[in-house]
């Protein structure tokens, strides 16, 4: 497959879209073709603020991304939406419902939603997003938004490569912190309370509930304080709100300049630079995993040792021992 470079860093949809597809394949020829692209984008990425949008089924995120997206377009901004994949998603959707709930912002020029394969994994994060988000990124899009399901590894997953990470809440008045588990308000930065236009008073209730919790809990951004938004997807009720939310945490991460990468030693140049080294090392450990239990003396000793561990005859530090040696003696052969 032939991918022109130059062709994306000017916006051309259609080879953007080439080469998405190339950086998701699993051959191993495409892999050494996407690495190869991914040195060349390299220099033109990370000029954009990546928003994790995330939340339980049916919370709105699609609506919301939506009319938020439009919003943003609207103010000059160029948007690219990485969405689940629905066909894997828990609700088991299809994709043909959430192009018709995207469908304005999918059709404008200034936007690009692209519904990515989750590769096995649940909430549509896969092993490839990352550099997703720098090839639109070199295709000029300055706000991206990631929307996940909230389900587990899939939200540390979308935090480790975003930069804001904003919850979308059903106002469950009375329940919130039940419906919400602890974990999800750790990472997020901000909470927006959508569904407002059917019940106003109950969103007010879960904006104070939330806020109350919230009080207790220490922000996953040292020094800011995680805003709750009672808004509506639907009527646009407390997008403005969000997008100021958005500036100010901008401002507080040290990038004020969206136009340029965020500077060196900023707040979110070092987030930035801490997800890549965490993203080394969730690589190096995955690498490692692969290789011991491919590695022809583990699967050999394997068996036997475990039936020893199971009827009492051998430590399992001593079984972890025999088979690093072995491991490591069968690496270097
Ligand atoms: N009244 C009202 N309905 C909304 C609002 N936002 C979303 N909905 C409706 O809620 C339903 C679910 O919305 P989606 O945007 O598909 O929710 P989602 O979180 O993307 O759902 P999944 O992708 O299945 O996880 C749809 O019928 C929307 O029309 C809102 O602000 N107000
Ligand atoms: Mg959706």
């Amino acid at each position: 497959m032939k991918i022109d470079v130059p062709a994306i860093l000017a916006g051309d949809r259609r080879m953007l879209a080439r080469a998405i597809t190339m950086i998701e394949s699993t051959r191993p020829e495409d892999e050494t073709e996407a690495d190869a692209l991914l040195q060349q984008v390299l220099p033109h990425t990370g000029r954009s603020v990546r928003i994790a949008v995330s939340g339980s089924p049916g919370a709105g995120k699609s609506t919301f991304i939506e009319t938020f997206g439009t919003k943003l377009i609207q103010g000059g901004r160029k948007v690219a939406v990485l969405a689940v994949d629905p066909t894997s998603s828990i609700t088991g959707g299809s994709i043909l419902g959430d192009k018709t709930r995207m469908s304005a912002l999918a059709a404008h020029s200034s936007a690009f939603v692209r519904p990515s394969p989750s590769g096995g994994s649940l909430g549509g994060v896969n092993r490839r997003t990352r550099e997703v988000i720098w090839l639109v990124e070199a295709a000029g899009f300055d706000r991206i938004i990631l929307e996940t399901v909230g389900v587990g590894q899939s939200e540390i997953d979308a935090a480790g490569m975003t930069d804001f990470y904003l919850l979308v809440q059903l106002p469950n008045a009375g329940d919130e912190l039940q419906g919400i588990k602890k974990g999800i308000l750790e990472i997020a930065d901000c909470i927006f309370v959508n569904k407002s236009d059917l019940d106003r008073a109950s969103a007010l209730r879960s904006r104070s509930e939330l806020e109350s919790a919230l009080h207790y809990q220490r922000p996953r951004t040292s020094g800011w304080h995680i805003e709750v938004i009672a808004g509506s997807a639907l009527s646009g009720e407390g997008l403005d709100d969000l997008l100021a939310v958005i500036s100010k945490f901008c401002e507080h991460q040290g990038y004020s300049n969206q136009d340029e990468k965020p500077p060196t030693g900023s707040l979110l140049h070092l987030r930035r630079c801490a997800q890549l080294t965490d993203w080394m090392h969730d690589r190096i450990k995955d690498g490692l995993l692969r290789s011991f239990y491919a590695n022809p003396n583990v699967q050999s000793m394997l068996p036997e040792l475990e039936n020893q561990i199971s009827n009492g005859s051998l430590l399992v530090t001593d079984a972890f021992k025999k088979l690093f040696d072995a491991f490591l003696q069968g690496a270097r052969s």
